[in-house]
Parts: structure tokens; sequence; C-alpha cells
């Protein structure tokens, strides 16, 4: 099996990598340079044509969406139990992943991208304040599951749902929010970015280079 992942700094690929990494499967990583606009390559748009990161090619077949990239690699290796296969257990996971990719991914979108919800300048500002303060409110949500946690989002292990926290953590830092008014989220947080296997995924995002040069 050849597994590709093309990710991007700070984006929510991370998800997807942080799994490849604990899983301990054998995969190449393409970094692509957002700022740069290397998502509009059109070699890459042959591969994503929605010209976003993550996409996953698996012998040759590309995955995309954060979300069915992560329930492919759930299925492909049982043995790590990045979801639950209980019913109930796997409908909660699938609804905090889906939440996030449709909703606290969009109120950052807000801040981040403006241009694609309004055309002209008018009205940007206070889009863009709408979007943090949603985010916020999201993070309270997350940080009353994280009280919750038991002792991972996911349940006894570190699942897909806790990598995904990884990555709205990112989020947080990159708007410059203090961590401190969450307190749970970033305890967490913190002790998922201890993991070796996180690491590892940190490290390999840091020291490979750009895949279109
Ligand atoms: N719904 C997609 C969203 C993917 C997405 O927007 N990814 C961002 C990085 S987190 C991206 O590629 N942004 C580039 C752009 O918007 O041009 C998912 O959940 O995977």
């Amino acid at each position: 099996m050849s597994l590709v992942l093309y990710h991007a700094m700070g984006s929510c690929a991370f998800a997807p990598l942080v799994a490849l990494e604990e899983a301990g499967a054998e995969f190449e990583l393409r970094m692509l340079d957002l700022a740069r606009g290397d998502q509009r390559d059109p070699r890459y748009l042959a591969i994503n044509a929605h010209g976003r990161v993550p996409a996953l090619v698996a012998d040759g077949q590309a995955i995309t969406e954060a979300t069915a990239v992560l329930v492919y690699l759930a299925a492909a290796h049982p043995e790590r139990k990045l979801l639950p296969t209980e019913p109930l257990a796997l409908g909660k996971a699938l609804e905090f992943l889906s939440w996030v990719a449709s909703s606290v991914h969009v109120a950052l979108a807000q801040v981040r991208r403006p241009a694609r919800f309004l055309n002209g300048e008018i009205g940007r500002p206070e889009l863009a304040a709408t979007g943090r303060e949603r985010f916020g409110e999201a993070l309270s949500e997350i940080d009353a599951l994280c009280l919750k946690a038991d002792p991972w989002l996911s349940g006894s292990n570190f699942g897909a749902m806790d990598m995904v926290a990884l990555v709205v953590r990112r989020w947080a830092e990159g708007l410059a929010l203090s961590l401190e008014t969450w307190p749970n989220f970033l305890a967490l947080t913190g002790k998922g970015l201890d993991r070796p296997a996180v690491q590892r995924a940190l490290a390999r995002e840091r020291d490979t280079a750009k895949f279109f040069s």
C-alpha cells in the first residue's frame, strides 16, 4: 500500500498526519504552502479539485476532507482504535468531527478568509468579529467536553477526536487567543502534544521541504 499525505503547516491535515504516525504507517508527506497558493496549483487541483488540504492518496486514489481521511485511517488500522466501533460512541465521535469541520472551521474562515464570504470590503470587520466570537464559543463547548474526557475525548485511548482537538488548539494559537481561558482544553491538548507520535508529526512537518518548489 502506498500512502501520500498532502498537508500544510497549521492546517487541519495535522489530524491525519498524527493518525498516520500513531498507526505506525509508512507514508510520504508532501507539504504545501497555502500562503503561496500551492493548493491552486493545477498539479494539486488534479488531486483535490477543491484546492484544500488534506488529501491522502492511497494506492493512487485520493481521499479528501479531514473527517473522511480519519475514517479511512481508522478502518485501515482497526487495531489502533482511532474511532470507536460501539455504535453510540462512533456516532458521537463523528458528530464532533463533523461539527469541527462544518462549524468551527467556518468560524475560523470568517476571520482568516473573509473574501470567501463577502465580495467587497464592506462588512469584513463585522464578519471577522463574529467568526472570532463563534470560535471562542466553540472552544468553550470543547472545554466542557474535555472536562468529561476519560481520559481522552475519544475515550480510553487517544483517538481521532483528540487529534482534531490538537488542530483546534493550533488554530486558537494562530488567532492569538489566550488558552488559559479554556483550562480543560489546554490540559488535554497539552497531554496530546507530549505523545511521541505527535512529536514525530511536528518534527516531520517542520523538516519536510515544500513539495512545489
Ligand atoms: N472541509 C474541508 C476543509 C479543508 C480546508 O479548508 N483546509 C484548509 C486548511 S485547514 C485549506 O486547505 N485551506 C486553503 C484554502 O482555503 O485555500 C476538510 O474538513 O477537510
